[in-house]
């Protein structure tokens, strides 16, 4: 896969630290959620009792290397028929776990602090990579509206984030993103492709020998 680093020069900076604008519409905000990520972290163990994380199967039969769950009205499943939100775990049949609400506050100030005010997230997909775990690229395009951004916030061992254009075989930048760093994604890059590298191997303090995303989206 091609791509090029991400150095402060190739970026168009913000002047506030630790802010740095990845495509118009599109933020990374590091170590927004440094502070947060205890409580968040506690959140990610209470949504797992209720809604274990699973390898779901995409449309084309591939089990996915990714393993997830869902907390909030909906959660994102795919499965033979498609990729679509749930009100209910399939695994279950019980209505997602709630959205804690340490949750939906980080995801609505990071948001706001992107330029994105009165975001209200009714879906957090939460997504484990252990080790050699990747995503391919993809866009997320299975939300009903596409005026809300979606808030993405990185718990545990590091990751290189691909992030792309409109077209799959635009160029990427490698966003190296870590514990506690979140992305904002919305406006004319809502709908951009991004994918993230096989894990690396690591221990992180608090989390382990795996990284944790929450993807936080007005669904519904
Ligand atoms: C991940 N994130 O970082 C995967 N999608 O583990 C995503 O697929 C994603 O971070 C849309 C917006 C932000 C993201
Ligand atoms: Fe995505």
């Amino acid at each position: 896969m091609s791509g090029t680093s991400v150095v402060t020069a190739d970026l168009f900076e913000d002047q506030r630290a630790g802010r740095e604008a990845l495509a118009p519409g599109a933020v990374w905000l590091r170590g927004h959620a440094i502070d947060d990520a205890p409580g968040l972290w506690d959140g990610v163990q209470q949504v797992i009792a209720a809604a274990p994380l699973r390898h779901l199967i995409t449309p084309g039969g591939q089990r996915m290397s990714v393993a997830m769950t869902n907390c909030g009205r909906l959660g994102w499943v795919s499965d033979r028929r498609g990729y679509r939100y749930e009100t209910h775990d399939p695994e279950s049949g019980h209505p997602w776990p709630a959205m804690p609400p340490a949750f939906a506050a980080v995801a609505r100030r990071a948001a706001e602090e992107a330029g994105y005010a009165g975001f209200a997230p009714d879906a957090c997909l939460v997504n484990r990579y252990v080790p050699r775990t990747r995503l391919s690229l993809h866009q997320d395009r299975d939300e009903r509206d596409y005026a809300a951004p979606i808030v993405s916030v990185s718990l545990g061992l590091p990751a290189t984030f691909l992030f792309g254009g409109r077209a799959r075989n635009d160029k990427t930048l490698r966003v190296p993103l870590q514990h506690g760093d979140v992305v904002v994604w919305g406006g004319p890059a809502r709908l951009y492709f991004h994918g993230v590298l096989p894990l690396a191997d690591g221990l992180h303090p608090l989390v382990g020998a795996q990284r944790v995303n929450l993807t936080f989206r007005a669904a519904g």
